[in-house]
Parts: C-alpha cells; sequence; structure tokens
C-alpha cells in the first residue's frame, strides 16, 4: 500500500473511504466527527442511528461502516479511539485496533484508496508522537492485495510534521 501525508480537512479529500474518529455513542460529537456529519448531512446519523439499533453502541477499537452522504467519499468508517489515560499499553493497544478494524472493513468493501484522521489525538489527548509510531505501525503491518493507498490527513502542523518524519524513517 502507498501511504501518503496530506494536511488539510479530511472531509474534502478525494477518497473511496474516509475514518471517522467517532465516539461509541456514534451519534457525533466535536473535532472531526462533528466536521464529517456536518459536511457529509444528516443521512450519515440516520445510518448511525440504525447500527445503533442493531447491535448497541461501538466498542473502543471497533469499527462500523455508512454511506457518506453528501461526502465525495463513497463510505464514512466510524471507529472509536481511546481516551489517554495513563495505561499506555491498554491505550496503544486499542489505538492498534482502530487502525487494523478500520483497514479490515474496508477491504471487506472493496475499498481502494481510504483517509485517515489522527484518531484519538484531539479531543482524546493521545500523545501524538506515540499515536503517529502506533497508526504508521500498523499500516506498514498490513497487507492487502485490495487497499491501494492510505493518506494520513493531518488537520495540524505538528501532527503533519511527526508523520513525515516517520514515514521518511526506514521501517
Ligand atoms: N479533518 C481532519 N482532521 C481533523 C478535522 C478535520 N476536519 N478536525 C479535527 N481534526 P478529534 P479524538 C483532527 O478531537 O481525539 C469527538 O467529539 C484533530 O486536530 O476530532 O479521537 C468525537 O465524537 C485531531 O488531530 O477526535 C469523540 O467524542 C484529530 O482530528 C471525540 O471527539 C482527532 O481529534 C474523539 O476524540
Amino acid at each position: 500500500m502507498k501511504i501518503e501525508v496530506i494536511k488539510g480537512d479530511i472531509t474534502k479529500i478525494n477518497a473511496d473511504a474516509i475514518v471517522n474518529a467517532a465516539n461509541s455513542s456514534l451519534l457525533g460529537g466535536g473535532g472531526v466527527d462533528g466536521a464529517i456529519h456536518r459536511a457529509g448531512g444528516p443521512q450519515i446519523l440516520e445510518e448511525c442511528r440504525a447500527i445503533r439499533n442493531r447491535q448497541g453502541k461501538c466498542k473502543t477499537g471497533e469499527a462500523v461502516v455508512t454511506t457518506a452522504g453528501n461526502l465525495s467519499a463513497q463510505y464514512v468508517i466510524h471507529t472509536v479511539g481511546p481516551v489517554w489515560n495513563d495505561n499506555k499499553e491498554k491505550s496503544s493497544k486499542l489505538l492498534s485496533d482502530c487502525y487494523k478494524n478500520s483497514l479490515l472493513v474496508a477491504e471487506n468493501l472493496g475499498v481502494k484508496t481510504i483517509a485517515f484522521p489522527n484518531i484519538s489525538t484531539g479531543i482524546y489527548r493521545f500523545p501524538k508522537e506515540l499515536a503517529g509510531e502506533i497508526a504508521v505501525n500498523e499500516l506498514r503491518k498490513f497487507q492487502s492485495d485490495i487497499i491501494e493507498k492510505v493518506i494520513f490527513v493531518c488537520f495540524d502542523e505538528e501532527n503533519e510534521e511527526i508523520y513525515k518524519a516517520l514515514l521518511e524513517s526506514p521501517i
């Protein structure tokens, strides 16, 4: 898989699927979650509600898919990142799961290009450097014959620099 870094707004990215840093209620929130629901329109929330009715809340580390509504993407993959706390090992494992499970959902849908925000590094306060290492490691480990390109969409300069440095460094 080709891996790219872009600084910008994930709702404006051209990709088959974009990933949302959601919360376990799946009913929207602030940050990137708010931006995706605002730009994508009410159809996304409708499908989130249907998922809630079917399976209940989405657990941390898991991922579910809805339409992307008015966005140019076809799908929004909603994953729930961990809230950072002192249990570094547990939080790290849950953040790895977010990337892995989102990629598995994408593969099942036949997605060729997928864009990720920097999950958990905003309202959930996960340290950016560690979150970047986890994201890049998980992506490099994931072998896919279906997904061709992964885009890390960084909203702030600090994350952009972290991802660029990580991707320049050898595996
Ligand atoms: N495009 C790309 N990245 C963005 C955008 C955007 N439009 N807006 C923010 N970011 P956050 P979390 C970045 O807080 O930490 C919500 O209320 C942001 O700078 O969106 O996983 C949910 O409902 C940061 O780097 O998500 C949950 O309750 C990254 O996206 C909670 O926040 C993630 O920040 C999830 O917290």
